[in-house]
């Protein structure tokens, strides 16, 4: 057997996916590309308060595998403390028996970065 055929034998049948980055940054216009076949699961629009309120979550199959795609609240909405969006993220992360195999930052293209990525 060759190594290539045993790497993909070890592909899981499930991935699970979190798009995490600020408001507006395009995590749900990411998450629609992700779920193609022109599908759009997830709400987009641009507003300084997250058009994701919570988070989402869409699924899609790639060459056998199930890809499932959690949408994420914004981590600089004007309208949510930082605690409380750290506190929807971490149940987002525990609420899978499987755990999450793919983190995806979604930067703008042209966003500098502030001091607010540093954190508190
Ligand atoms: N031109 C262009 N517009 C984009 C791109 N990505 C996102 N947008 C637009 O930017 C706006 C915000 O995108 P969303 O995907 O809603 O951003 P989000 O990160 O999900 O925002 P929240 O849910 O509010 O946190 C929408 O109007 C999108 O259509 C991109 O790559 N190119
Ligand atoms: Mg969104």
């Amino acid at each position: 057997m060759s190594n290539m055929q045993s790497i993909s034998m070890e592909q899981p049948q499930h991935i699970n996916m979190i798009l995490l980055g600020s408001t507006g940054a395009g995590k749900s216009a990411s998450g629609n590309t992700i779920i193609g076949n022109d599908k759009t699961p997830f709400e987009e629009d641009f507003s300084s308060a997250s058009v994701t309120k919570t988070f989402d979550l869409a699924q899609t199959v790639v060459h056998g595998q199930t890809i499932t795609v959690f949408d994420t609240v914004g981590i600089s909405d004007t309208s949510k403390k930082i605690t409380d969006v750290q506190t929807d993220i971490e149940k987002i992360l525990q609420s899978t028996q499987h755990g999450f195999d793919v983190f995806l930052l979604v930067i703008k293209l042209g966003q500098t970065f502030t001091e607010d990525w540093k954190g508190s």
